[in-house]
């Protein structure tokens, strides 16, 4: 049986744009700030306890980020009022990812609670350690110098790239959309293996990166490995591709494991088109924390508000199982 650690600050909520955009039409932004408030809150509910993050300098951002694409997101932040919501012409690869007065606070504070985590699972260094970051906004669309899909800092990655400094890294994806800035951040490494299971990228965001084909490059060739799966598949052909995925990690022989964890894939949420159930979550969580690696898990997506709450519960009763 191992314990996790939960870290959260209710500070976030300063990042909310109220809309995102598609062929010109706005429409309410899926990545509200509900979504970790009632996530935080349901865990509370249940009796645990969750940790304040600690604050970082931009340093382990910048190991990631462009200089100029920090102080882009930085400067486009602070000359916006409040409650005033901005579609970014640079550094950005869609038109869901606007920017608030609060953006870049928020999201360097999910880089922090990110951070946090993973010094925990570095100072409590045996394989029983857990950490889970609750934190947003996302990260795993956001690529070296570009924002995407409601990400700004790659809060896994930037996670990812101070583990690797104490040993290989491998990072798991479970969000129901494929990782595309973490992907091309580790391309062309072979310290840091990056392995995710999504949704087809012919049909779903980000449509750019997430093919079965795409294997890393340089010397990163055979450490990143995409597993796109039909829309509305279900629990069976999940579980059977995480065995395969587990693999591959396995396979790498990691010291720590990563987990981009996005709920979105169940078959209640609102944006995506899984068939997932929630004790899917709970046999997710029981299969990752077999392996019996220190794990640092990193809140990405889910967007149902009235069950995010449930599955992150799931998911950490699985994890836990071990
Ligand atoms: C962020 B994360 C829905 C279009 C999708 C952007 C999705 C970003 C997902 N009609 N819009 O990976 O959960
Ligand atoms: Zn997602």
């Amino acid at each position: 049986m191992r314990t996790i650690q939960l870290f959260y600050s209710p500070n976030h909520t300063v990042h909310n744009p109220t809309y995102e955009q598609y062929d010109g039409n706005k429409v309410p932004y899926a990545e509200s700030s509900d979504r970790l408030a009632v996530l935080a809150a349901h865990l509370r509910r249940t009796g645990r306890r969750l940790h304040a993050p600690r604050s970082y300098n931009l340093d382990h951002i910048l190991q990631i980020h462009t200089r100029p694409y920090v102080d882009y997101i930085r400067t486009t932040s602070r000359r916006l009022a409040v409650n005033e919501t901005l579609l970014p012409s640079n550094f950005i690869m869609d038109t869901y990812t606007p920017i608030t007065q609060g953006t870049y606070k928020a999201a360097c504070q999910a880089v922090s609670t990110a951070l946090t985590a993973t010094d925990y699972v570095l100072a409590n260094h045996s394989q029983q350690a857990i950490a889970y970051a609750l934190c947003r906004p996302p990260g795993h669309h956001a690529a070296r110098k570009h924002s995407g899909g409601y990400c700004y800092f790659n809060n896994a990655a930037i996670a990812a790239q101070h583990l690797a400094q104490h040993g290989r890294v491998a990072i798991l994806d479970i969000d129901y959309h494929h990782g595309n800035g973490t992907q091309e951040l580790f391309y062309e490494r072979s310290d840091v293996v990056y392995v995710s299971i999504h949704a087809d990228p012919n049909v779903q965001f980000p449509y750019s990166s997430g093919y079965a084909n795409e294997f890393g490059g340089e010397v990163g060739v055979g450490y990143n490995r995409n597993y796109p799966l039909p829309l509305h598949s279900g629990d069976a052909r999940y579980m059977r591709t995480l065995h395969q995925a587990i693999t591959d990690i396995t396979d790498f022989n990691p010291d720590f494991l990563v987990i981009s964890a996005g709920f979105d894939g169940h078959i209640d949420d609102p944006i995506c088109q899984f068939n997932l159930s929630t004790q899917c979550y709970e046999h997710i969580g029981a299969v990752i924390s077999s392996i019996g690696l220190p794990i640092v898990v990193v809140q990405e997506g889910g967007y149902n508000l009235e069950t995010l709450g449930i599955l992150a519960e799931a998911f950490i009763t699985g994890l836990e199982s071990h």
